[in-house]
């Protein structure tokens, strides 16, 4: 079963059928190309700054062999960017982001916007399912297990197989044995013109492509959601104050967790409260 392409026009419906069927969907010209370009040009100026290897998702050495020798990873994008919250805003995105978590929360909001800069010479990452970063909801069940992230790769500029594209298994979010990240030999790789996004459940098994090049760096950022009863991977509620989401929409300071969280219409109890009360945003 191939990766398939869709382009942003298409109707919703069909666009989460597919998504559905495959676990994963390329989606031709879901950002605009200008908010994708100032992305990158801020992601550029800013990647001198992070080491090659560095990022260790929290795990030491464990974290650096995930991540990659020769790969940059930075967040908290809406720091060097204002091209990160059109990102957040974009009605496409929040549609199927709304349409995959909300049947299990009240609300969802920003696991993590990192720049994934793959350097040349990268050998292919490890496959591995996104919603492993909460194993206990995920495996539990398993597969008709609730959904709890939603993510989407995004291309900087054009990337090509031989740039180190993703590569996804798809079918794989149905698969019988949650433990079972398959084969390389199983995975097609997410090529990509600027501005399409590869959008997938965190159930599918995929990892970032090798780099095969001498000199050329693979471009790309994620952009995932994740249930709002759930601890994201990035910090953003203290990576922005509340004057640096001043001018930004409801959905921003919410995604950015500057709003609690309410259950409604599902049951649980409101959480991310100060003095017992919600934040509301306006
Ligand atoms: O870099 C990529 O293409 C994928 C990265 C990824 O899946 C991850 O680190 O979770």
């Amino acid at each position: 079963m191939a990766l398939q392409r869709i382009s942003a026009a298409s109707p919703l419906e069909q666009i989460l059928e597919t998504l559905d069927a495959d676990g994963g969907v390329i989606i031709e010209g879901l950002f605009e190309v200008a908010v994708i370009e100032q992305m990158r040009e801020d992601i550029l100026a800013a990647a001198a700054d992070f080491q090659p290897g560095a990022a260790t998702q929290g795990l030491g050495q464990d974290g650096k062999a995930f991540v990659g020798r020769n790969t940059i990873r930075f967040s908290s994008l809406g720091r060097l960017s204002e091209a990160y919250f059109a990102m957040l805003d974009n009605p496409l995105y929040a549609a199927i982001a709304d349409a995959v978590l909300l049947p299990h929360c009240g609300s969802y909001w920003v696991n993590t916007g990192q720049a994934m800069l793959i350097g040349p010479q990268s050998p292919a990452q490890m496959l591995h399912r996104d919603c492993d970063n909460w194993p206990a909801v995920s495996a539990q069940g398993w597969p008709d297990s609730p959904e709890v992230t939603l993510s989407a790769m995004i291309a900087l500029a054009d990337v090509t197989e031989e740039l180190g594209a993703t590569r996804v298994i798809p079918g794989s979010h149905r698969w019988g044995d949650y433990k079972e990240n398959g084969t390389a030999e199983l995975t097609y790789p997410a090529e990509m013109k600027v501005g399409d996004a590869l959008v997938y459940t965190g159930k599918v098994v995929h990892g970032g492509g090798a780099n095969r090049t001498d000199d050329q760096w693979r471009l790309a950022m994620h952009l995932s959601f994740v249930l709002g009863w759930l601890v994201p991977e990035e910090s953003s509620p203290i990576d922005y104050s509340d004057a640096d989401l001043a001018q930004q929409s409801p959905r921003v300071k919410r995604l950015l967790g500057h709003q609690s969280y309410d259950p409604r219409p599902h049951l649980g109890g409101g959480l991310w409260l100060r003095h017992v009360d919600m934040i509301e945003t306006t």
